[in-house]
């Protein structure tokens, strides 16, 4: 049995004091408790949103990596910083990374492996492009980058992912998947996973999808079968939308 994500991905949003006065708003707000709500925010308002969420069981994820340790990478970020931090949740991937700062499938296996190591959990984004779905490439290029991601990752790792299927030609563009779409390339994500490890890594990954994810739509989403949450961009910045996400899922 998975339990549900819904993960706000804020992207370069929010000031330190916005992510503050957004916290103070999400604790007035019940969230539902059957499903696992976090938030990926900007480095900078990590500590803000630890500090005043942590009687919560929201989870506080960042939106990127460096997979050095430490060292001379002027403006870079570890995982064993975000750890210390109380970071629970890394997003490795996402398609702004790969597509505006030329990041490959083999800087996000380095980030996930880092964010392993380092005891916290990366949200691995996978997606193709809308050529790629028009020339019915889609399922090879996305099981390519699931198998380039999780390459090297061991087992009993394995089983905690989170792999956010997000085709690009959806993400903040308002042009949802549709639920049946996005389910088939869910299922075709965990088929891989079976492959790479076996059914019970595959069973126990959670998969969510990306783009364009409304609160209108999310229980349709959810009804999916491999469909496990959700990772949210434009409709988790208001805190009334990321409580009627996670109440819907
Ligand atoms: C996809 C998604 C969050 P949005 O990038 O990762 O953003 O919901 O705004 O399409």
């Amino acid at each position: 049995m998975r339990t549900p994500l819904i993960a706000g991905n804020w992207k370069m949003n929010m000031t330190v004091s916005e992510a503050g006065a957004f916290a103070d708003e999400l604790l007035k707000n019940t969230l539902n408790e059957s499903v696992e709500a976090a938030i990926c925010a900007p480095f900078i308002d990590l500590p803000v949103l630890i500090e005043k969420l942590k009687e919560t069981n929201i989870k506080i994820g960042a939106q990127n990596v460096y997979y050095e340790q430490s060292g001379a990478f002027t403006g870079e970020i570890s995982a064993p910083m975000l750890k210390d931090l109380g970071a629970h949740y890394v997003i490795a991937g996402h398609s702004e990374r790969r597509e505006l700062f030329g990041e490959s499938d083999s800087d996000v296996n380095k980030k996930a492996h880092a964010v392993i190591e380092a005891g916290m959990v990366p949200i691995i984004c996978v997606g193709e492009t809308e050529e790629e779905r028009d020339s019915g490439r889609h399922t090879a290029k996305v099981a390519g980058q699931v198998k380039a991601a999780l390459e090297g990752i061991a087992a009993e790792a394995a089983g905690e992912l989170v792999i956010a299927y997000e085709p690009i030609w959806a993400i903040g563009t308002g042009k949802s998947a549709t639920s049946d779409d996005a389910n088939a390339m869910c299922t075709s994500i965990r088929t891989e996973v079976e492959k790479l490890y076996d059914k019970g890594i595959a069973d126990s990954v959670r998969i969510l999808y990306g783009g364009s994810v409304k609160p209108a739509t999310i229980e349709d989403l959810m009804s999916k079968s491999d469909v496990d949450g959700a990772l949210v961009g434009g409709a988790s910045l208001k805190t009334d939308d990321y409580t009627a996400l996670v109440s819907g899922a």
